[in-house]
Order: C-alpha cells, then sequence, then structure tokens
C-alpha cells in the first residue's frame, strides 16, 4: 500500500495540464468519489494498527498533494479563454434572475407614504368593513334623509336592502372608533369606498381613501391647518404652500377645501393646475358637535378636526398620471414602471 501511495505521489508531483478538461480528469481519477486517493482511504481500514500512523500521514499527504496541484492549475486556467472549449459553464456566474420581482402598485406606494407621514406625528390606523349600515356610513355623520348623497344613482345599496350600502366614505371607520373609544382620539382610516358613477378619465365607482380624525379637549382649527401644512410638506415637498377655501360638509363645521401649491410649475400656471398655480388634495373642518354627540362624545367637553382625500388624487399629483382608470386595469406596462430600484 505504500509504495501504491509513494508512486501517486510521484505521479502527482509530475503532473502537468494543458487544458482544464485535462484538470478535470486528474480530479476524477484521483479524488472524485471513485477516484483512487478514496479507495486509499477506504482501503485504509484494513491496515493493522501498527502501521496506521506512517501509512495514515503519508496518505493525508498525498491528498492535500494532489488538492494543491488541481487547485493551482484550476487557477492557471481561470479565466482565460485556454483550456476551454466553451461547453463548460462558469459555475461561479451570478444566477440568472428568472424569478421577476413584482412592483407594488402606486396606490399602495402612496398609502403606505400617507400612513407614514401621520404615523410619525402619533396617529394610528384603522380598518373597517366595505359594507356598512345606514347610521354608520350617513345618519352618524349628519347626512338626512332627504340628502342626496343618499340617492341611488350616488350610492350603491346590497340587495335593494335600504338599510346596507357600500360605503361612499370612510368617515364610517371613524363613526365605530367614535362609539367605543374614548378621546384622546388620532386615527387615519384608509380604504376603499364605492359611489354609483359613470367611469371616465377622472371618476370611477371604486376609489381609494384616506381620512384623519383628532379628538381631544383643547383641538382647534390651527391645529387642523398645521397638520395640514405638515402632510403636504412631507408628502410634495418642503417648499409646498398650502390655502384653504370655505367650502361645506354635513358632518363638518366650519369646513374648507385645502389647495397646495402647483407642484408641476409651483405656482406660476401650467395644465395640472389650469393656470391657477394651485390643486386641491383634500377636504376637512372640525367635526360638527352633532356627530360627537350621536357617538356619545360629549360635545361640550371634546372638540374635533376631520379630513379626508382621495389616494387616487393624491398619486396622480405625485406621478403625472392623468387617467384614473389606469389604476384599475392592471396592465402590466403601467404597473412596472413602480418598481422599487
Ligand atoms: C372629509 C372632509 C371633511 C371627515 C369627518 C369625519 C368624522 F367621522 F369624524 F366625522 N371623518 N372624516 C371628513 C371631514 C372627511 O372628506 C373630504
Amino acid at each position: 500500500m505504500l509504495e501504491k501511495i509513494n508512486n501517486l505521489l510521484l505521479e502527482v508531483e509530475a503532473f502537468t495540464a494543458n487544458t482544464k478538461e485535462q484538470v478535470e480528469e486528474y480530479r476524477i481519477k484521483w479524488l472524485s468519489k471513485k477516484g483512487e486517493v478514496t479507495a486509499l482511504f477506504e482501503d485504509f481500514r484494513t491496515v493493522p494498527n501498527e502501521m496506521k500512523k506512517e501509512i495514515g500521514q503519508k496518505l493525508n499527504e498525498l491528498r492535500n498533494k494532489a488538492q494543491e496541484r488541481i487547485t493551482e492549475l484550476k487557477e492557471k486556467f481561470d479565466g482565460t479563454e485556454q483550456g476551454s472549449n466553451n461547453s463548460e459553464k462558469d459555475l461561479t456566474v451570478p444566477a440568472y434572475p428568472t424569478i421577476q420581482i413584482g412592483s407594488r402598485h402606486p396606490l399602495s406606494i402612496v398609502k403606505n407614504d400617507i400612513i407614514d407621514i401621520f404615523s410619525r406625528i402619533g396617529f394610528t390606523v384603522s380598518d373597517g368593513r366595505e359594507i356598512e349600515d345606514d347610521w354608520h356610513n350617513f345618519s352618524a355623520l349628519n347626512t338626512p334623509e332627504n340628502h342626496p348623497a343618499r340617492d341611488m344613482q350616488d350610492t350603491f345599496y346590497v340587495s335593494l336592502n335600504p338599510e346596507m350600502v357600500l360605503r361612499t366614505q370612510t368617515s364610517s371607520v371613524q363613526v365605530h372608533i367614535m362609539e367605543r373609544q374614548k378621546p384622546p382620539i388620532r386615527t387615519i382610516s384608509p380604504g376603499r369606498v364605492y359611489r354609483n358613477e359613470a367611469i371616465s378619465a377622472r371618476a370611477h365607482c371604486q376609489f381609494h381613501q384616506v381620512e384623519g380624525l383628532y379628538i381631544d379637549e383643547k383641538v382647534s382649527f390651527a391645529d387642523l391647518k398645521q397638520t395640514l401644512l405638515y402632510f403636504a410638506r412631507e408628502m410634495f415637498g418642503a417648499e409646498t404652500k398650502i390655502r384653504l377655501r370655505p367650502s361645506y360638509f354635513p358632518f363638518t363645521e366650519p369646513s374648507a377645501e385645502v389647495d397646495i401649491s402647483c407642484t408641476i410649475c409651483g405656482g406660476k400656471g401650467c395644465n395640472v393646475c389650469k393656470q391657477t398655480g394651485w390643486v386641491e388634495i383634500l377636504g376637512c373642518g372640525m367635526v360638527d358637535p352633532q356627530v360627537l354627540d350621536n357617538c356619545k362624545i360629549d360635545s361640550n367637553k371634546f372638540k374635533g378636526f376631520a379630513f379626508g382625500m382621495g389616494i387616487e388624487r393624491i398619486a396622480m399629483l405625485k406621478y403625472q398620471i392623468k387617467d384614473l382608470r389606469l389604476f384599475f386595469e392592471n396592465d402590466v406596462r403601467f404597473l412596472k414602471q413602480f418598481t422599487a430600484v
């Protein structure tokens, strides 16, 4: 056995190769599972104890030398065209990404941005149901029986049941919160809402909203304004200005609509802002005391502000998307433009 080992040692030392293939051939001949060195290790088990030390050392020497020689020669051919007949694959090349990573929907990106911005100033996120009863969607929110929003033309009724609707706004979530929770309340509710509208570039029968609500003992209109200025600057950049115009909602008094200075022209006037320098982004107001009382919150003690915005609208401004329908068609040519880098 010793003789066999010595012969192999000589062979290893004398070995040179001209091609990569030859190196691989010898690796198989010596070191593979069926190779000669491996076979000697098998035989080693039968060597008498008194010879184990000497033969073991030699055997280890042989294996190390063979391994060294092969690595050495492999390195010599690596990276050179020599010896490569191109049939051999380079196993160190990073794998081709056969699994394509998807992209997040632009509405989800913007929704998450809005959640992040309000989380940083202490707002929680609340979810609710999309099928609502009349009380949570309308009555509690001060929307009377004869209000046009309740019309079949505007609202989807479930199975013609006059009590159940697809929610038309996520303030219904906040009615649940106010009924359940004592102030202070500081929460936003993102979610899908439904309105019975003809589908066009500017309107759809489903869209997404984030509504916000803050109730405490001393909440003022100034708090509302400053919160919305903070939001506008975080969302659209530090230079952004806001402007409030008086408006009307059944659930707030006073109410206002909020414009931001146009993100495209910076206020100079362009197509997006129709030469006005301003674009509308949300509605807001001080929660009507009647709404607080409807939800068993003492309107003498507590005040609140609320606001609501369409996520599609914010996303259209942020990404300059001109047709609302793109958000719902799931055309990959549209969606893949939002792949994170
Ligand atoms: C808006 C505009 C103004 C609003 C009101 C409430 C609630 F539940 F507290 F009464 N939540 N959201 C609100 C107020 C929503 O959307 C344009």
